[in-house]
């Protein structure tokens, strides 16, 4: 049972109640059919994993060049120039993530997966300090945001002055995908400060020259790419490449303090960090939803939606379905979470995720290697954002192993 004051299609999923705990409206949109109506943002919403799913391949009906936000660019004024990746159909969408895939693919990362996995084990040794009793740590501050700010911008090849932009960046560019409510109120203060210093970053000059940041700009000196698209997509990295991983690792983190029986397993088997980090992914879904643009009208179920609508994908909620999963509401680390959403699917789906796995692996591995038990020491705060299902902070007691 839903008890909702207004029907499902007056509900507002941006609004902090819903946010702050998105399951039972996500439940009742499911229930509601393969589409729904949402008046308040006259946005169709999906909440089932086989409709989702469909969308996600179907690129050329439901499009991303539009905008994968509510603001239509089409009809108005994005609030920074488009992503050439994220924000664009085929065949412009091509070229860019032709280069940007083997930059970010499994090969060139062996490049650093030494480099990171010491790195964590430095990282954890320093946190667990020389003492001999468990240790206090907040999971985000000591873990899912400083690891990857230690080991990404590095791997980018930007300053290290500065880097203090990057999570606000996301932070404001992920709200900035839902309607201009409070949070975008919020962000929009400092926004230009936190862009300029991003777009700075971009250019040739400014990045390391064996990063993936220079990487991309030998695809410019090779033509695969122009010299006015390199920057832009060196700014797709620092959009998408901190703030992702930080709740990505923030999600496995609270599924594995609160699964004793998992991380028992995660510690006799490190192989297992992997699939941990994916049913993570599955489970809270860190990157809950994007919208697409229809191109054309599309018939769903008895309803259509009318072509130039906006449909919210609840990326989420596809990977919570029962229709699809069993028992999905459960972190089990005994499951195949393959086919998740939660790194979207078709030609979007996220060309980082392999760059997220090994940031996994990599502290995954060097806390269960030190830590025979992680627990909560205090309930979780949540960071509430348009787009993404994030902690603040999430108090951790760490037992030396
Ligand atoms: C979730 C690309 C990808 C990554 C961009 C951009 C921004 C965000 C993301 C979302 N993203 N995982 O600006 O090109």
């Amino acid at each position: 049972m839903t008890a909702t004051l207004h029907p499902l299609t007056d509900t507002d999923p941006f609004s902090a109640e819903i946010l702050a705990d998105p399951l039972p409206f996500q439940a009742a949109l499911r229930d509601a059919g393969p589409v729904t109506h949402l008046a308040r943002h006259d946005l169709y919403g999906m909440g089932r994993y086989a409709e989702v799913h469909a969308a996600l391949v179907d690129w050329q009906r439901f499009c991303s060049g539009a905008g994968v936000g509510l603001v239509n660019f089409r009809t108005e004024e994005p609030w920074r120039p488009p992503s050439l990746l994220l924000e664009t159909d085929p065949p412009h969408h091509d070229a860019p993530r032709r280069v940007l895939a083997p930059i970010l693919g499994p090969r060139a990362l062996r490049r650093l997966r030494d480099r990171w996995f010491a790195a964590a084990e430095e990282h954890v040794d320093a946190l667990l300090g020389g003492g001999r009793g468990p240790v206090d740590v907040d999971g985000m501050a000591d873990l899912a945001e400083s690891f990857p700010l230690r080991v990404f911008p590095d791997a980018v090849g930007i300053p290290r002055e500065g880097r203090e932009h990057l999570l606000p960046y996301g932070d404001h560019l992920f709200n900035a995908f839902g309607p201009a409510n409070w949070l975008v109120e919020a962000g929009a203060v400092h926004v230009a400060e936190h862009a300029a210093w991003v777009n700075a970053q971009c250019t040739r000059q400014v990045l390391a020259d064996d990063g993936f940041g220079a990487a991309i700009w030998a695809a410019a000196d090779r033509g695969d790419i122009t010299a006015e698209q390199a920057p832009l997509i060196v700014r797709s990295l620092l959009s998408a490449g901190v703030d992702t991983t930080v709740h990505g690792l923030g999600a496995v983190l609270r599924a594995l303090a609160t699964h004793p029986e998992a991380w028992a397993a995660l510690r006799e088997r490190p192989d297992l960090a992997r699939v941990a980090f994916d049913e993570a992914v599955r489970w809270e879904s860190p990157v809950q939803t994007f919208f697409r643009t229809a191109e054309v009208d599309v018939p769903i179920g008895g309803t259509v939606v009318p072509e130039g609508a906006k449909i919210l994908m609840f990326l989420g909620s596809a990977n919570r379905d029962p229709r699809h999963w069993d028992d999905p509401d459960r972190f089990d680390l005994t499951r195949d979470p393959s086919g998740h959403v939660g790194f979207g699917m078709g030609l979007h789906q996220c060309v980082g995720q392999h760059v997220a796995r090994l940031e996994a692996a990599a502290l995954l591995s060097a806390l269960a290697a030190r830590v025979s038990r992680i627990e909560p020491s205090a309930e979780p705060i949540r960071h509430l954002n348009n787009t993404m299902r994030a902690f603040a902070s999430q108090p951790l007691r760490l037992y030396r192993a």
